[in-house]
């Protein structure tokens, strides 16, 4: 009986680390609903910045202008981003949820980003 409790006891404490790491290991790298990430470097590496909320942010270019490489959009709708501030300039689109592991590929667009927006009524990348 006092046995059982051991070994039950054990298996709780063996378990409960592996939990912990799971959500750690996703740290950095993930990004909220509702709001777009960006990284410094490709691959979700390096400095993320969080932009939250609807409408045009200059938040990107406040913040780490022209040094985005990496780009997730946590939206459940069409996000863009700019190369000037205010929703101005060379754009590129990102889907509901979609996500540029390195913005220096065909996107054409690393090192760019200054601001982002987010529309009312996007409707789909074209
Ligand atoms: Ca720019």
């Amino acid at each position: 009986m006092k046995k059982t409790l051991i070994i039950a006891t054990l298996a709780l404490i063996a378990l409960t680390p592996a939990a912990g790491d799971a959500a750690k290991s996703k740290g950095k790298s993930g990004c909220p609903d509702d709001a777009i990430c960006v990284w410094k470097k490709a691959d979700y590496q390096g400095k993320r910045l969080i932009v939250k909320g609807d409408g045009v942010s200059n938040k990107i270019g406040n913040k780490i202008n022209n040094k985005t490489s990496s780009i997730k959009n946590g939206f459940d709708k069409t996000i863009f981003i700019y190369d000037k501030r205010n929703a101005k300039g060379e754009s590129r689109c990102l889907g509901a949820k979609d996500k540029v592991a390195d913005l220096a590929g065909s996107y054409v667009f690393d090192d760019l980003t200054t601001s982002s927006e987010v529309p009312d009524d996007p409707g789909s990348c074209v």
